[in-house]
């Protein structure tokens, strides 16, 4: 049985007005860091007057709660639509709902299989919803719901999860068929299109087929056709970034886009009037005390810690796990260290224990989830060891905290180029390959490289001195993106009047 929360009372508002208000409907990819800032995206155009409904599952749903708790207070014009997620069907385990609880790498496509599974419903939902839905904002691995707003006659736009270097590059390699007469897929390539904007960074940008095609070997072949023509077909397109971190892409790609784009990030801001208790709720509920967690980060330096932590769906080897941890020993800089419950064995808890007690006077460690976006804002943070997804470079660049980099797959090695290169606000670890290319037990980050970039990100030199100013500076211009009259801001308004315009169009077709 499909249940909706409606989580406004005021459906009586609209009675005496005779247009449909705009409505909007938001169809995440069941991930956590992509439902995130989808929902902030939510939020934001809700505040802005336009009606949201929310698509989600039962186990999401739970996992947001909170949010959707504060979106009830708030009175917000803001539906969530909960769909059954066919596990079964799709032979996947119950609850498995989420891409960072599918068990193994295997099962990934039963994962898009099940996602896929619910076109129909979801359509059978939207025909009855009042007001009638005008426009359709989808996540990009949802392509099956071109076919769901085709049959409901609205508009499709397709959101980007990931940074535009990566969809720039993506887009202009397979338009210009770059990568057929590739031999060595690890030659670096100079990305056309690009704006000589003065600076030879711009002109001198190159990626190698290895690190642009990461992301397809995992899902499969079939699924990346129909993300790339559910694109091509796609009313517009709205990315979670802003025009002063990655400039001279948004810039090539509105140019060979040939339709509206409207650059709306960085969209973990939205939370940045709101208290900490808000922000620690973010995602999913944390393991940690967080009391505990937040009184350890008072009583350190500002600046002093580094936090470790490589993302939902990354997952860290036992022996990966010890070398970041001697390494992080060695370096003799204060951390705080997240291993994700899936990296946990009985290897890794017995070393652990011995490696927390000789640690207890610099770190902390949380197994489990942590609260990403509240930790990255305290003033002890003072840097970001990350594995440079979107999600969490945007954070750590909102934040204004720098990276050191270890890139595992799809955007990642291109983000990070884009922060140690352009931005050069990190330091990349040293990793090569997308983690496809290793073996078992295969450990491409030893202890030492650990411990150099943790001594010179963390340190005092001169050019640490100079990351850390830079790091300040992109913070100061995501803020301001985000601010009245800001770039992102005005991209948002921009947004909204396109879904009101839509909403004029729907109405002529509604017979109520
Ligand atoms: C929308 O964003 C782009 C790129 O971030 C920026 O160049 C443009 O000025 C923005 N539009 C408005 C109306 O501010
Ligand atoms: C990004 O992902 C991290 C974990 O990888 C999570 O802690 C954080 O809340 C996410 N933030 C957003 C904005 O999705
Ligand atoms: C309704 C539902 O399936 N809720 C589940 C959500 O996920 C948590 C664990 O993440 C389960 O404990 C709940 O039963």
């Amino acid at each position: 049985m499909t249940k909706q929360t409606t989580i406004n009372d005021d459906s009586n508002n609209n009675n005496n007005t005779t247009t449909t208000p705009p409505h909007v409907v938001l169809v995440p990819l069941m991930a956590q860091g992509q439902t995130i800032p989808m929902l902030d995206m939510a939020r934001l155009l809700a505040n802005r007057g336009v009606h949201v409904t929310f698509i989600t599952t039962p186990v999401n749903a739970s996992r947001i709660k909170p949010i959707i708790a504060r979106v009830h207070e708030s009175n917000l014009p803001m539906n969530f639509i909960e769909l059954p997620f066919p596990c079964a069907e799709a032979g996947l385990p119950l609850g498995c709902e989420n891409f960072d609880l599918v068990p193994s790498r295997e099962l990934f496509p039963n994962f898009f299989d099940a996602i896929r599974l619910l076109a129909h419903p979801l359509e059978q939902r939207l025909r009855d919803l009042v007001p009638r839905p005008t426009c359709m904002i989808n996540d990009m691995w949802n392509p099956w719901t071109a076919n769901v707003a085709r049959s409901l006659n609205i508009r499709r736009l397709v959101y980007h999860g990931p940074s535009c270097v990566f969809i720039y590059c993506s887009y202009v390699f397979r338009l210009h068929k770059i990568f057929d007469t590739v031999t060595d897929e690890f030659e670096e390539i100079t990305v056309p299109g690009l704006t000589d904007d003065g600076d030879d960074v711009g002109q001198s940008f190159k990626v190698s087929k290895a690190h642009l095609s990461a992301w397809l070997n995992s899902p499969g072949l079939k699924l990346r056709d129909e993300v790339l023509l559910a694109e091509e077909t796609a009313d517009g397109v709205v990315i979670n970034t802003f025009d002063d971190v990655e400039p001279m892409f948004v810039e090539a790609y509105k140019k060979v886009a040939g339709k509206d784009v409207w650059t709306v990030g960085p969209l973990c801001l939205y939370d940045k009037d709101d208290d900490l208790s808000a922000r620690i709720v973010r995602g999913n509920k944390a393991v940690v005390d967080p009391e505990k967690l937040f009184r350890w980060l008072d009583s350190m330096e500002e600046n002093s810690v580094l936090y470790v932590s490589f993302g939902t769906l990354t997952r860290i080897k036992v022996g990966e796990i010890l070398e970041i941890g001697s390494g992080l020993e060695a370096s003799g800089i204060p951390f705080l260290w997240v291993i994700k419950d899936v990296e946990k064995s009985p290897v890794v808890e017995g070393w652990l224990e011995g490696f927390e007690k000789r640690m207890s006077l610099r770190s902390f460690v949380i197994k489990g989830w942590a609260p990403q976006a509240a930790i990255l804002s305290h003033k002890s943070v003072g840097g970001f060891f990350s594995h440079c997804g979107w999600n969490s470079t945007s954070e750590a660049v909102s934040n204004g905290v720098p990276m050191i980099t270890w890139p595992q797959f799809a955007d990642q090695f291109l983000n990070e180029r884009l922060v140690v290169e352009f931005l050069r606000i990190a330091i990349a670890i040293g990793v090569k390959k997308p983690i496809f290319y290793y073996g078992e037990n295969e450990i491409p980050v030893k202890r030492d490289d650990v411990e150099r970039a943790v001594r010179s990100l963390m340190g005092d030199g001169e050019e640490a001195e100079e990351r850390r100013i830079r790091a300040r500076e992109i913070k100061e211009k995501a803020i301001k993106a985000m601010d009245a009259g800001g770039s992102s801001y005005e991209n948002i308004t921009m947004l909204v009047e396109y879904i009101k315009l839509e909403s004029c169009k729907g109405t002529q077709g509604a017979t109520s």
